[in-house]
């Protein structure tokens, strides 16, 4: 039997990824994979992304909303990296053969002014920190077989991290009411699902303060200019060729996405 540990977590993991070719969790074959451990093969993977040229633009929450931890199984919140590789344009089609099986959701988007070092910061001093809130969306893409994992199998698989677009146009932050903003999902022109900030954590700035103090446990900030995702606010979609899905936010403009 061959013994798991994090280069090979990693090197596995990015396989799946470059081939497009969905496998079983980690856990599986690795039930002792902890998260701290999953954590550092996550930082593995971005020091091999890095490797190859890309570069970190940001972080994104997960599993942040109940509509998110319900369907997937998980209570318990995650950080992951987003590099300049997963920046999808608004109106750039979602190419879906470069994917294995991408769901849509929405998400609000934060633009750093000023750097975040946890441990223990508040929503507040959290909200503080940021320059401009925009409404985006996100391509999640789980190199695990039906999206099915666990706590340390979705960490380590940079929780599902596929494309992510955000409206061009931002607000500044000190004018945006971020727990009130609403959104509506729609697929195929038939809306799915309505969310509110306060389904992210009570606060997306809750969650963003949830980023700063997990990062400082490996010795890690937010730094300026970066681009947080505070997580999907409902449920995500299927996105398969030809669909569109159309995410319109009460403040923050609107965002139109397809599968081409
Ligand atoms: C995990 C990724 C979760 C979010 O916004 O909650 C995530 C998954 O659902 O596969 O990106
Ligand atoms: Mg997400």
């Amino acid at each position: 039997m061959t013994t798991w540990n994090i280069d090979r977590a990693a090197t596995v993991l990015l396989d799946a990824e470059d081939r497009r070719a969905d496998r079983e969790p980690l856990t599986d074959e690795w039930p002792e994979l902890d998260l701290s451990t999953a954590y550092r093969i996550q930082d593995e993977t971005l020091r091999r992304r890095q490797e190859r040229g890309e570069k970190i633009v940001g972080v994104k929450l997960g599993l942040t909303s109940k509509a998110k931890q319900q369907r997937m199984g998980i209570d318990v919140p995650l950080v992951a990296w987003l590099t300049d590789a997963m920046i999808l344009d608004p109106d750039e089609p979602v190419p879906i053969d470069e994917l294995i099986h991408p769901r849509v959701e929405p998400e609000i988007v934060f633009v750093m002014g000023a750097r975040l070092a946890g441990p223990g910061v508040t929503a507040d001093e959290a909200r503080a920190a940021v320059a401009q809130v925009h409404g985006g969306l996100e391509v999640i893409d789980s190199r695990y077989r039906d999206f099915r994992f666990t706590l340390p199998d979705v960490v380590a698989d940079n929780s599902s991290s596929g494309k992510f677009v955000m409206n061009l146009a931002g607000r500044p932050a000190a004018e945006v009411d971020a727990v009130a903003e609403a959104c509506t999902l729609s697929h195929g022109g038939k809306q799915v699902a309505t969310a509110t900030g306060a389904d992210v954590m009570g606060d997306p700035a809750a969650a963003l303060a949830l980023a700063a103090n997990v990062l400082a446990e490996r010795g890690l900030a937010i730094e300026p200019g970066w681009i947080v995702l505070t997580g999907g606010m409902t449920d995500a979609v299927h996105l398969v060729a030809g669909d569109v899905v159309r995410i319109d936010f009460a403040s923050l403009g609107e965002l139109t996405i397809t599968g081409a």
